[in-house]
């Protein structure tokens, strides 16, 4: 079974487009605390390689494609994100890898907490230590 979460965004829309209205307490599972996006990737570039001891993060891909490697400290699981009406929510505790990025792709995070290194986990052996642990 997938341990993969996925939220789905309502879409509005009319003749001239689509909206997706996103509200702290309706669709997202945490107070949104910081907002930052991802673009201009270089071709062949890699991003993410760490987990987050705390932090809830919620990707979207409002533009463009790329794909999540997950990792739980058990299982890898891949996903491509390329739908905006779709959030890819990442918890505390999973090691992320963001590949594949298009050359146009607009990676949209909702994260509960403000910026803080203290809170990643950049070293992969240390990750898989710390699951085994709790
Ligand atoms: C994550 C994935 C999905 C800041 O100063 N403030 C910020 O809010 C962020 C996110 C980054 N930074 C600085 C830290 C680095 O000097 O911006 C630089 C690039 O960050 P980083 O190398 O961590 O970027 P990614 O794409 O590897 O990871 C980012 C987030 O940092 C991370 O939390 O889960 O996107």
């Amino acid at each position: 079974m997938s341990f993969i979460k996925i939220i789905k965004f309502q879409k509005l829309g009319d003749l001239r487009g689509s909206l997706v209205a996103i509200e702290e307490k309706e669709s997202i599972p945490f107070k949104i605390k910081r907002v930052y996006y991802i673009f201009n990737t270089q071709k062949n570039i890699s991003r993410g390689f760490h987990a987050h001891k705390n932090l809830l993060q919620i990707c979207i891909c409002l533009k463009g494609h790329c794909s999540f490697v997950m990792d739980n400290g058990r299982t890898k699981e891949k996903i491509e994100l390329k739908d905006p009406t779709e959030g890819l929510l990442i918890e505390s505790m999973i090691w992320h890898e963001m590949h594949d990025f298009s050359e146009d792709c607009v990676l949209l995070v909702l994260a509960s907490d403000h910026y803080k290194e203290s809170d990643y986990i950049r070293n992969y052996k240390e990750f898989l230590k710390m699951v085994k642990n709790n």
